[in-house]
């Protein structure tokens, strides 16, 4: 268990929840920093595409870590974040996600969160990780996007009070903060990412950056990579690599 304090900050409006802890973390405040908006002007996922919630809806929520892990397993920080965002859902809302490789949360096929990790370096050392998860709440994304939230998915249950979710969030975090320090905890986030993968087994169509190639998605091996069988053989593929990743049924 860590044993760090979250230090917290609520604010009204920002750029982006990412962008506002990228620039506290280039400026050495410490790990454990968290900081929440209630509207992004900028919110951002992966490879320029815009992360959209009115304000005062959604969970917007970013973690400054400082883990002692080499940069090619920095990917598991963002899974010990989304492991943690189902946790959350599950113990306040009643809801139970699964993880769509990388860093998505479905509940079946309906995105209900994403995470997007960024980290920051000195040469080739990655000296911080800023970790952000938009958590849908109250609004379930943009039409024709294929999300959720936790609100619409609990029918007449009172609405969920995005405090009480942040805070099972963070505990949630806490508990596994220690397992990115060193090879065996990473390999146990992994172990719990392979368990909640409702990826697998899963035919997919995985676009990269220069190829698309498709296969069955067969394992999450000990470092997180994703193994796919495709018919010239199996690929590992890391999350930096992948543009897209969708189920696919030839
Ligand atoms: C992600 O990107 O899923 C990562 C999203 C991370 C957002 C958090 S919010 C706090 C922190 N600060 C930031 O600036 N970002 C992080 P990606 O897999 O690229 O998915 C983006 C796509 O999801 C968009 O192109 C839309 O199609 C769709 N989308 C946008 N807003 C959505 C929402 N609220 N719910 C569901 N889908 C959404």
């Amino acid at each position: 268990m860590w044993h760090g304090e979250w230090d917290v900050r609520w604010l009204d409006e920002v750029s982006s929840t990412n962008d506002y802890l990228r620039e506290q973390a280039r400026q050495g405040a410490p790990e454990g920093l968290v900081v929440v908006a209630d509207h992004q002007t900028a919110g951002r996922g992966r490879l320029e595409r815009r992360w959209e919630s009115p304000p005062g809806s959604n969970l917007l929520a970013s973690v400054l870590l400082r883990p002692a892990c080499p940069a090619e397993d920095l990917h598991l920080c963002a899974a010990a974040v989304a492991l943690a965002g189902a946790d959350a859902c599950r113990e306040v809302a009643g809801v139970e996600p699964q993880l769509k490789w990388p860093n998505d949360l479905l509940v079946g096929e309906a995105k209900v969160a994403g995470v997007l990790a960024e980290a920051e370096f000195d040469g080739d050392r990655p000296v911080a990780v800023v970790v952000g998860i938009g958590l849908n709440v109250a609004w379930p994304g943009p039409a024709g996007a294929g999300g959720t939230c936790l609100d619409d998915l609990r029918g007449d249950a009172p609405p969920v009070d995005r405090r009480a979710l942040l805070d099972r969030l963070l505990e949630a975090l806490a508990r596994r903060r220690d397992l990115l320090d060193d090879a065996g905890g990473r390999r146990t986030l992994a172990g719990e990412m392979r368990r909640r993968c409702v990826t697998l087994g899963q035919e997919v169509r995985v676009v990269l950056a220069r190829e698309e190639i498709t296969g069955v998605a067969t394992e999450v091996d000990d470092a997180g990579r994703l193994v796919v069988e495709t018919a010239s053989g199996p690929r590992r593929l890391t999350a930096g690599d992948v543009v897209h990743l969708r189920r696919w049924t030839p």
